[in-house]
């Protein structure tokens, strides 16, 4: 079993900028992962791969992005119960709310994780991802509440003109 406990799977290329904002943070915080693209629409046969294999491989979160007819999140989900934080890729036609829909609404028994649309919820997909591993991992979890505590610092009490 190798050390890679967080997958990033995502429909298209197109989606990589932003779910590169989950393994940017995933990068920040010192955390091994893995990322693939893995379509529902066009890889049928790799999704059902990586699902059935996914407890297997030794992965504890899955985090999935896709726009439009976003079935990647709920797919997946169904298919393994390693937990699926979902990321809904902001598209052109509807802005992401097509895909935002298309992954929200799951039907009881096979939760998804649902984030925000585009950049923000796929960094807050990697934070979720982070917080979970933490729970078991005393040294993420230091480097976590580190990271926060630097956000917060980063935030000015008064705002200015410039
Ligand atoms: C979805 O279709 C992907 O997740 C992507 O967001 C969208 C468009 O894909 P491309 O046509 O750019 O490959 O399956």
């Amino acid at each position: 079993m190798s050390d890679v406990k967080v997958g990033i799977i995502m429909g298209s290329q197109s989606d990589w900028p932003t779910m590169k904002e989950a393994a940017n943070i995933l990068d920040e915080l010192g955390v091994p992962y893995e990322a693939k693209i893995v379509s529902a629409h066009r890889t049928p046969d790799r999704l059902w791969d990586y699902g059935k294999t996914a407890v297997d491989r030794g992965l504890n979160v899955i985090i999935a992005g896709a726009g439009g007819a976003a079935h990647l999140p709920g797919m997946m989900a169904s298919k393994t119960r390693v937990p699926v934080i979902g990321v809904p890729v902001q598209t052109q036609a509807l802005s992401g709310v097509d895909s935002l829909y298309s992954i929200v609404q799951m039907p009881k028994g096979y939760p998804v994780a649902t984030m925000a649309i585009g950049a923000a919820g796929a960094a807050n997909a990697g934070l979720m991802a982070a917080g979970i591993l933490s729970v078991s991992d005393p040294a993420l979890a230091e480097r976590l509440d580190e990271w926060r505590a630097t956000l917060s610092a980063s935030i000015p009490e008064t705002p200015s003109d410039d």
